[in-house]
């Protein structure tokens, strides 16, 4: 163990890749974000750069009274930084919804041979929600015109988008008032990018509003038609045992790793590795067979419709690399980082991209097109078999877990009510009798400033302790997987009323769902619960919450905003990125609440991250009129003092920077 390396990771395969590149000299994630400190203006959004007669530095704490040149105070700033990375986010959710809107209509128009409807069901459910007619049509028929109205929904320029109305009433008349239903996918995000401009909107609380109608359009828009569509095409996942860590590489085998977000081209990936001619002619080269694996949420597409085992999440990417067993990793789009290309100097893995959205400098380039999907998806597996003979020796870490993943709202229906009764019903029941205390969305990235997976593990872990269930998407299913908490055995962690139910309905206490397009699953289980009765009229009125503790993308403000202005209380772990702005702060928080129901929150400490979800669904198990109440201090002792631990690691080296730039 090289010194201070233990504190980047709590994953031991993470951690012996991380060795490993210490003592060759290999630049990763972890050794950058050592390296380079965030700039302390940047980071609590104290600089403007949206025009060219700055860019505006305005401080490096909180409560300056400095302006930019044009006038523009530091809550304007911070409102439209807040605001674009919502709109960023919001518009790589909905591009991927997008693109399998087309997919869709080629595979139904016959253009996209290799593609099929897997899930004739899912199709006429969602046709029905788009008020298509189904009776006496094909499903190809219905297929063609529920892609065009997907497709519709982008460019809608007035009314509503459709599935707003999947929403409880209560919440859609909430987002009337507000003024934020969404009207358009695509018309929202251009107008953020309009109004946050030079010169426009200049109001720190319209701007911020404006923001949540914009990340509407990803959660009941972009995402959740990625989402359906995905299910459509390549099936509604249900429970499957796979496995997941570096340990999934084979030794005997040609690795080959998807990675990126969409599931159009690594379901044909996965399907062209198992065509006998490709078999054989891995074997023509010295290779047992073909090991398809993944990385970030094209991992969790594959892996929660095909069991496709996953290599890690997000700070894994380069670390599999080192591993010298990585054949060739097929990127599309979203979380890849560009230090993977100057990796491929080092290692003999190919870095193959395929989208026509995005090249890499000294990538190979292979462009996917779903009309001729499955030759390019043979002719990308062709290329890793011919590097296989150029391995290196290999240094694969003997670290996986087994976990459950495939937890489709659907299914979860299906598993609490059973196949002539599916509801959710059952949960309702657990929470009113106070079993489960409420279910807390656990989702979102690894953070290279975070120790990896710490704080997604303590606080799930924190959480089931307390009677919480847990649903988890995302690279944070990853995190928890690799320790063995998305598994039945989790079960152990579980206070006693979680397993009590979780024991009568045979189902773990971690949920994983999904992508992070699938956090709209979430909002659909959340409405399902309020039709259900029993816990309010409203989501915001359900004892739930929504946690991203090691965030860093874009995608995952949206998420946050799309959340809240459904109505749910959300807490993102690390700095907050409108930190110098406390208006600004205040507004996403008390200023939400007040508009919608829901609120967002940025807290570093996992300890406090528990308590305040705790406490949450104390306040509204209590407005509910429901027990039992939140008692504090219930959590374990041994998680507390290593906690403490962290937390005064945390405050030293805080301190420390602090003097350094005082320096
Ligand atoms: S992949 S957005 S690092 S969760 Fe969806 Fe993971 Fe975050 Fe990318």
């Amino acid at each position: 163990m090289a010194t201070g390396e233990k504190e980047k990771t709590i994953d031991p395969a993470a951690q012996a890749m991380l060795d490993i590149s210490t003592a060759e000299g290999i630049s990763t994630a972890f050794s950058r974000a050592e390296a380079m400190r965030p700039c302390p203006i940047g980071r609590g959004a104290g600089c403007c750069s949206v025009c060219f007669a700055g860019p505006c530095r305005l401080a490096t704490r909180p409560g300056s009274e400095l302006t930019g040149v044009c006038g523009a105070t530091q809550d304007t700033i911070a409102a439209r930084y807040f605001a674009r990375a919502v709109a960023a986010g919001a518009a790589a959710h909905s591009d991927h919804g997008r693109d399998m809107a087309l997919t869709l209509l080629a595979t139904a128009t016959g253009k996209a041979p290799g593609y099929g409807i897997h899930d004739e069901r899912k199709l006429r459910k969602v046709a029905h929600l788009m008020n298509i007619k189904i009776d006496g049509r094909s499903k190809e028929e219905i297929a063609i015109d529920v892609a065009n109205a997907a497709l519709a929904q982008f460019g809608n320029q007035n009314g509503e988008i459709i599935y707003l109305s999947r929403a409880p009433q209560k919440r859609q008349e909430v987002w009337r008032q507000q003024g934020i239903a969404t009207r358009g996918i695509d018309r929202e995000i251009v107008e953020t990018m309009h109004r946050t401009g030079m010169g426009t909107d200049q109001d720190p609380e319209h701007i911020l509003t404006h923001a949540m109608r914009t990340s509407l359009g990803d959660g009941w828009g972009g995402s959740m038609l990625g989402t359906d569509i995905g299910d459509i095409l390549f099936g509604t996942p249900s429970p499957l045992r796979t496995k997941v860590n570096l340990g999934v590489l084979k030794e005997d085998e040609v690795n080959i790793l998807v990675h990126g977000h969409e599931p159009t081209l690594s379901e044909m990936i996965v399907a062209a590795a198992c065509q006998p001619d490709v078999i054989e002619y891995a074997k023509s080269k010295g290779a047992k067979g073909i090991n398809i694996a993944g990385l970030c949420c094209t991992a969790n597409e594959v892996l929660m419709r095909q069991g496709i085992p996953s290599a890690g999440n997000f700070l894994q990417q380069e670390l599999a690399m080192v591993t010298g067993a990585v054949e060739a990793m097929i990127v599309d789009v979203q979380c890849i980082m560009e230090a993977l290309s100057p990796l491929t100097e080092r290692f003999h893995t190919k870095l193959i991209t395929t989208s026509p959205k995005a090249k890499i400098p000294g990538a190979m380039h292979i462009q996917f097109d779903e009309h001729d999907a499955m030759a390019i998806a043979k002719l990308i597996v062709r290329t890793a078999i011919d590097n296989y003979p150029n391995r290196p020796k290999t240094r694969i870490p003997e670290y996986s877990e087994d976990l459950v993943a495939g937890f489709s709202h659907e299914y979860i229906s299906y598993m609490l009510g059973g196949i002539y009764r599916d509801s959710f019903r059952p949960l309702n029941d657990a929470i009113v009798q106070g079993r489960i205390r409420g279910v807390v969305a656990v989702v979102g990235c690894n953070n290279p400033r975070e120790t990896q997976d710490y704080n997604h593990h303590t606080v799930v872990k924190e959480l089931l302790g307390n009677d919480v269930l847990i649903v988890q998407t995302g690279c944070g299913a990853i995190a928890n997987a690799k320790y063995g908490l998305l598994t039945p055995e989790a079960m152990e962690y579980a206070g006693p009323g979680l397993r009590e139910v979780c024991e009568a309905v045979g189902m773990p206490p971690v949920l994983h769902v999904g992508s992070c397009v699938d956090n709209s699953r979430i909002l659909t289980a959340l409405s399902h619960m309020v039709a259900e009765g029993g816990l309010g009229d409203d989501i915001s009125d359900l004892p739930v919450a929504g946690i991203a503790p090691e965030w860093m993308h874009e995608k995952a403000l949206s998420i946050a905003t799309y959340a809240v202005a459904s109505g749910v209380y959300v807490i993102m772990g690390g700095d907050n990125p409108i930190g110098h702005s406390e208006s600004v702060t205040r507004l996403v928080s008390a200023g939400w609440e007040k508009q919608v129901g829901g609120k967002l929150e940025f807290e570093r400490e996992a300890t406090r991250i528990v308590e305040k979800t705790l406490a949450h669904i104390a306040v509204k198990r209590a407005a509910l009129k429901l027990v039992p109440k939140y008692e504090p201090g219930a959590y374990s002792r041994t998680f507390v003092s290593k906690l403490a631990q962290l937390s005064r690691a945390a405050g030293e080296e805080e301190k420390e920077e602090e003097t350094a730039q005082s320096n």
